[in-house]
């Protein structure tokens, strides 16, 4: 059985790794991810100085998912810039996450980027959406292809951005619009719905403090809005714009669907935060038997595959 996938010239040895966001911030995590079975290693998204993020607590599971208002903490770009390079004995793809304050610490950091050959791919990411008074970019479709255009002339390598959710086909043309005319070689959908809200009862609290409990979503709710973004990108993207799906994925049937909707990659957050390293090894396994059971002996027999359901007689 041949998991074996592309991301442009970037091989991977199957399509299942990290989400910038869990585990992927420190020293020890990125370890243990270059050490686990997951197929690239992901940095959790930087800006030009270290940031302690949002205060406490500010990453909560409930029944659903997850919600978080981390508030981008991280060490800084030039610690993932000496982390990263640090790692390339293991052999997997290294992508950094960049996520600037402004576009001039974008600028920076990616013209920083720029100089290291080792460096596999940029994720630029202009989806975060728990920077108190900073709006989600990729909301923003001037400045989405502003940012891109910057980023496009600045970096020479692989680069992708990683998007919020559209919920409405006017928004996902316009930014399609965006996209084929950016340069960029891939997109990473979605990242967290922003702004829910969720309530423990019994405290008559909100779970987690930044924002008055504002945050966001990850994890099994959210799944059918990343096969969504994915499938409806895949219709009008340039058939050379590959995507990384992300949203709820948690087990290997989740990995088909996502593949079958399109995305070349998956990405997985919530569930890797849940279960630790281990998960990249079950789900590359359980995809791979799925396969052994449809027949199928490569990702190329079906992604990209899916069927609409066919009318009925009976029913709702
Ligand atoms: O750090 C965060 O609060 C965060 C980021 Br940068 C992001 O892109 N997505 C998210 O859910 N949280």
């Amino acid at each position: 059985m041949n998991l074996n996938v592309s991301l442009a010239n970037i091989k991977f040895d199957h399509p299942v790794f990290n989400a910038s966001g869990p585990l992927c911030t420190t020293k020890e995590e990125l370890l243990a991810l270059a050490r686990s079975n997951s197929s690239a290693i992901l940095s959790k998204s930087c800006t030009l100085e270290k940031r302690d993020g949002n205060p406490k607590p500010r990453y909560k599971e409930f029944d659903l998912g997850s919600i978080n208002s981390m508030g981008l903490p991280n060490q800084g770009y030039e610690f993932y810039l000496e982390e990263l390079e640090s790692l390339q004995e293991f052999q997997k793809p290294l992508i950094a996450s960049v996520s600037g304050m402004s576009q001039s610490e974008n600028a920076h950091m990616l013209r920083a980027f720029d100089k290291c050959n080792w460096l596999d791919a940029i994720e630029l990411n202009l989806s975060c959406p728990n920077v108190i008074g900073k709006p989600q970019v990729g909301y923003d479709f001037q400045e989405s292809k502003e940012r891109m255009r910057e980023a496009r002339a600045l970096y020479r390598g692989v680069l992708g951005v990683k998007l919020p959710p559209y919920f409405d086909f006017a928004h996902f043309l316009e930014m399609a619009e965006v996209l084929n005319q950016s340069g960029v070689n891939f997109v990473t959908c979605i990242n967290s719905p922003g702004n829910g809200l969720v309530i423990d009862a019994d405290s008559e609290s909100t779970l987690i403090r930044p924002k008055d409990g504002f945050g966001g979503i990850g994890g099994k709710l959210i799944k059918p809005f990343g096969l969504s973004n994915v499938r409806k990108f895949r219709e009008l993207l340039n058939p050379e714009i590959q995507i990384i799906g992300v949203g709820g994925i948690a087990s290997g049937t989740d990995v088909f669907e996502y593949l079958l909707a399109g995305a070349d990659l998956v990405q997985v957050g919530t569930a890797f935060m849940q279960e630790g390293s281990g998960i990249f090894e079950r789900l590359a396994t359980e995809l791979q038997e799925l396969m052994k059971n449809k027949n199928y002996s490569e990702i190329s027999q079906f992604q990209n595959q899916l069927k609409t359901a066919g009318p009925v007689e009976s029913g709702y």
